[in-house]
């Protein structure tokens, strides 16, 4: 069966398990950690980063976006492809390059010193897309790209959980209120809970649960 190696707080993996989540291909779970990954999955990405999808002919998937695409070509029942693919793409290149960078330092201070820039003002950076966000949030009303969520909202939604998450306070109070609401119903749905489940780390003979039991 397929296997994704993962690590539940990730939000590259977070985007990646939704997404096969939705598609309901069977999938086995390898759930790592990131100072101590499994031999096997270097030998399967050497570049080290999560996810990693290895399919039953044994090629492998080791980018988040690449892993979406190949699960909902085969199986897309709520149409998160139906959106403009060049305005998506164009969404989360924004989201992965300024929005993460920025994202990164705000949150993590500590990890960049002698940065000219302080956390707040990575937080106004970050703020920046998240008014954008929310613009489009209301022009389509409910979505990124249209009343349901489509491969942009997914994409991008674990991130702007991590940005919330850093202060709350902050968030609570200054954050667009369309774009609360419109995380709220992300991280509240039952896919989400579902691929956030707990599992133990894997180890080489250790059980694969499946990603969504059945
Ligand atoms: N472009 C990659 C990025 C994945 C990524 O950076 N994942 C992080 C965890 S959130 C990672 O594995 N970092 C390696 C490490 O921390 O050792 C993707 O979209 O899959």
């Amino acid at each position: 069966m397929t296997i994704l190696y993962t690590f539940r707080r990730c939000p590259y993996a977070m985007r990646a398990r939704m997404a096969l989540a939705a598609s309901g291909l069977p999938v086995r779970v390898r759930e790592i950690i990131l100072r101590d990954k499994p031999a096997e999955m270097l030998a399967a990405s050497p570049k080290g980063t999560v996810p990693v999808l290895v399919r039953t002919d044994g090629t492998i998937l080791d980018e988040s976006l690449d892993i979406m695409h190949w699960a909902l070509a085969q199986h897309d029942p709520e149409r998160w492809l139906s959106a403009d693919p060049a305005e998506t793409a164009q969404l989360i290149a924004e989201n992965d390059g300024p929005f993460k960078h920025a994202l990164d330092r705000y949150k993590y201070p500590d990890r960049h010193p002698g940065s000219p820039h302080s956390a707040p003002d990575f937080r106004s950076a970050g703020m920046q897309f998240l008014h954008d966000l929310a613009a489009r949030i209301e022009a389509h009303a409910g979505q990124l790209c249209g009343p349901a969520p489509t491969l942009a909202d997914i994409a991008i939604f674990p991130f702007v959980r991590q940005f919330a998450g850093t202060d709350e306070a902050f968030w609570t109070a200054h954050a667009p209120a369309r774009l609360q609401t419109w995380l709220t119903g992300h991280v509240t749905s039952a896919r989400f809970g579902r691929v956030m489940t707990k599992f133990p780390r894997w180890q080489t003979g250790r059980a694969e649960p499946l990603l969504i039991a059945p």
